[in-house]
């Protein structure tokens, strides 16, 4: 168990001015009980916390590290635009250009993209240029996906706000919920009966392509194939949100790794390499819609910033030169196996979901391939595996419905470590 003085009393006192004492809801361990930890360092595939413990992170914050933190050229990058570029001008810079000249080059449906600063701002942006763009009003999400904080969104949304039980939000007004359709993931039938109920009214459908806020959910090829018909068919906007499996599952993402083509496709975390940066991007002939070169409005003070774009292109670059995905799925591959392994000695049989380096493990029987088979997942149980993980040094995300990010920097010893430990949380999770 590690010893966590100096977190407990520095969230007592980040709870006098921040609510909850986080900047995040779903740092808050509400579902897994115990304390946040505070953390000093982050170096490779480890975190430091305040209290000097060392812990091996799968949660990466929350994506963007599939390298690791403090990567050297990522650090070295950021200080040289910190000390010979500048932190921040409102203005074009040529990294801007550099930047979306590799998007269109890396991820397969983009030929035009706008950045902004966080995976949110890009859904927001997206939904309301697939709005405009149609002249149409409602929009269709599915069961458990999580698109960030929008209103559009909040409602059935996944991450945080099912870890807290809240998938839809006070705050969002019944006009703004009215225009949210919600289908079920994995499941056309679904959609198709939205669409025929709102002929010619639904401007997008949104998907995680590899749904990663309900815990980790594969959606079928077929499933996403009928999406992209039912939606060239409808004139309806296919918007592929890949935030978190975007460079992720593949360099050019879940669109990519599955070929199908999405008419707009939203970013974030790996593409700001652990600084803040989001993007949304896709067919010209939408994208010309996008202010100042067409009317619908979309803007932000940061968006471009230097140092934010270094992060991001240096990732990006490393990416593309080095193809650590091979090694990624390898170790991956590892801990799922293990993970196996250790349930057959124990008698369990646990339900696990990957694609790539972004996997779950389930506290259910039931093949997890929805919101509803997720949701049949037993909370105490990964509650007591997520403790006693963290009390062998292993930093999991602190909900059921997150995702476990393996990363290229992990090395071989460190995967040992990880299903060793899994051994013996799997047998506390029981107890
Ligand atoms: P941000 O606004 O948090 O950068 O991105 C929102 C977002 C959009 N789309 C997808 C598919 C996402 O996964 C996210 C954010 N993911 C959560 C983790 N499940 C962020 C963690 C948090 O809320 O602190």
């Amino acid at each position: 168990m590690p010893q966590l003085t100096k977190s407990a009393e520095l969230l007592e006192k980040a709870k006098k001015f921040i609510p909850g004492g986080v900047n995040s809801p779903v740092r808050a361990f509400k579902s897994v009980g115990g304390t946040p930890i505070f953390m000093a360092k982050g170096q490779g595939a480890y975190m430091t916390d305040v209290d000097g413990n060392t812990y091996l992170d799968y949660v990466g914050s929350w994506g963007p590290f599939i390298l690791g933190s403090m990567h050297p050229r990522i650090t070295a990058a950021l200080e040289h635009t910190l000390t010979k570029i500048g932190t921040s001008f409102g203005t074009p810079i040529e990294m801007e250009i550099e930047i979306a000249e590799l998007l269109t080059q890396i991820v397969p449906s983009i030929e035009m993209v706008r950045m902004v600063n966080s995976g949110t701002e890009a859904t927001m942006s997206a939904v309301r240029l697939a709005r405009g763009y149609t002249g149409r009003d409602k929009i269709i999400k599915f069961e458990g996906c999580y698109h960030g904080h929008g209103d559009s969104f909040l409602i059935k949304a996944g991450s945080g706000a099912l870890t807290l039980g809240a998938p839809d939000s006070p705050g969002v007004t019944k006009g703004t919920a009215n225009d949210t359709l919600n289908a079920k993931y994995n499941n056309l039938e679904s959609v198709e009966l939205l669409v025929k109920e709102n002929k010619g009214n639904v401007a997008a459908i949104i998907i995680e392509p590899v749904a990663g806020n309900t815990g980790v959910i594969p959606a079928d090829k077929a499933f996403l194939q009928g999406l992209r018909d039912l939606c060239t068919r409808e004139g309806i906007i296919l918007i592929f949100d890949e935030v978190m499996c975007g460079f992720r599952v593949a360099l050019g993402g879940a669109q990519e790794r599955y070929g199908i083509t999405p008419d707009l496709t939203t970013m974030g975390k790996i593409i700001g390499g652990g600084l803040p940066v989001g993007a949304f991007g896709g067919k010209r002939e939408i994208m010309e819609h996008i202010a100042p070169l067409g009317d619908i409005y979309q803007a932000g003070t940061l968006s471009g910033n230097p140092l934010a774009l270094t992060a991001g292109l240096e990732t990006l670059k490393i990416l593309r030169d080095e193809n650590p995905y091979p090694e990624l799925e390898r170790k991956a591959a590892c801990l799922e196996e293990g993970f196996r392994s250790n349930m057959e000695k124990l008698g369990l049989n646990y339900v696990q979901n990957r694609v790539g380096s972004m996997g779950c493990l389930f506290f259910t029987e039931t093949p997890v391939t929805d919101y509803d088979t997720a949701v049949t997942s037993n909370l105490e149980k990964f509650g007591k595996y997520f403790h006693a993980m963290l009390d062998q040094g292993i930093y999991l995300a602190p909900s059921q419905f997150e995702a476990m990010f393996t990363s290229a920097v992990m090395t071989d010893e460190d995967l040992e470590k990880t299903v060793k430990a899994n051994f013996v949380a799997l047998q506390a999770a029981e107890k």
